[in-house]
């Protein structure tokens, strides 16, 4: 499949049109409201401004710059969890992971969004490789299979992301590691040798490489436009317990209720707690794969 190898050699894959007009006003709203319930302190679950990486705890800051758990039943907005259910994306997600769809487990489904008081930004990273990891630590994490994949869907135009095209496959060179071997967010990130800005439309799917360096800016908004981008991953059954610490860092206690299993991607859901039970006895509950 084309966008497979797009995605195992540069490391992302951006597809056109994957939300059709119709579907992204209904996404939209749904946003809008849930974007409202976090900036007014009625949705709990959110990525705090001022911090990088979970856990994120409510009372420490103001703003935000995500909505945690889009499907969580008490936010009451289903059309999150149908579009993560849907034929249409898991189908794509299973080709891209390389699996078939009955393989698939259900991950994370959060939102990305602009704080409204104070810029903020991203350090450059790899999703789950330290940033002070040796070029030997890093070689290793660059050659283990990830069993999963990640996307950014975006309901508005995003421009926030920054990445280095194909350095999920290289060990970063002196000039890399030095811009990138602290948690200090990126104040300038065309410094970065290899880094582009993405620039996804409006209904345009990205799917990226989780050892891809990447970073991101936060504009405050206003003025800035709006940012709703739908963030989420999918793992491989047969990943074990590989993915648990990436993906159950965030926080998914309350996907264990079989009451929310039942609804959309019931299989999917089957998955992840497989994934819970084989997290437990290898000692992977609690721990977290980056600071900051
Ligand atoms: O804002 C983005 O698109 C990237 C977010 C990110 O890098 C992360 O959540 O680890
Ligand atoms: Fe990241």
């Amino acid at each position: 499949m084309e966008y497979k190898n797009y995605l195992e050699n540069d490391g992302y894959v951006i597809i056109d049109g994957f939300i059709d007009s119709q579907e992204i006003d209904k996404l939209r709203q749904a946003a809008n409201d849930a974007i409202n319930l976090t900036r007014t302190h009625n949705w709990p679950y959110r990525r705090v401004v001022g911090k990088q990486f979970p856990p994120w705890t409510d009372e420490d800051s103001p703003d935000s710059w995500g909505v945690q758990h889009l499907m969580h039943p008490d936010l009451k907005m289903p059309i999150f969890r149908q579009f993560y259910a849907s034929d249409k994306l898991v189908e794509l997600a299973a080709n891209l992971v390389g699996c078939s769809p009955e393989y698939l487990q259900m991950e994370l489904f959060n939102m990305l969004i602009l704080p409204t008081r104070s810029s903020f930004n991203l350090s450059w990273h790899r999703d789950h490789v330290l940033h002070s990891a040796d070029e030997q630590e890093e070689r290793d994490a660059l050659t283990t299979p990830h069993y999963g994949v990640q996307f950014n869907a975006a309901l508005y135009d995003d421009s926030c992301l920054w990445i280095v095209p194909k350095s999920h496959k290289m060990v970063r060179s002196p000039a890399q590691r030095a811009l990138s071997c602290e948690t200090k967010p990126a104040d300038n990130p065309a410094e970065m040798p290899g880094a582009i800005q993405v620039h996804l439309k409006a209904g345009q799917i990205l799917f990226y490489d989780a050892n891809i360096l990447h970073c991101a800016q936060y504009p405050c908004t206003p003025p800035s436009p709006p940012r709703a981008t739908l963030h989420g991953s999918y793992g491989d059954l047969r990943g074990g317990s590989h993915r648990a610490i990436g993906v159950l860092q965030h926080g998914l206690e309350w996907m264990k209720d079989p009451s929310f299993g039942d609804g959309p991607g019931h299989e999917m859901w089957e998955k992840l707690m497989a994934m819970y039970n084989q997290a437990k006895a290898d000692d992977k509950l609690g721990k977290y794969s980056l600071n900051g």
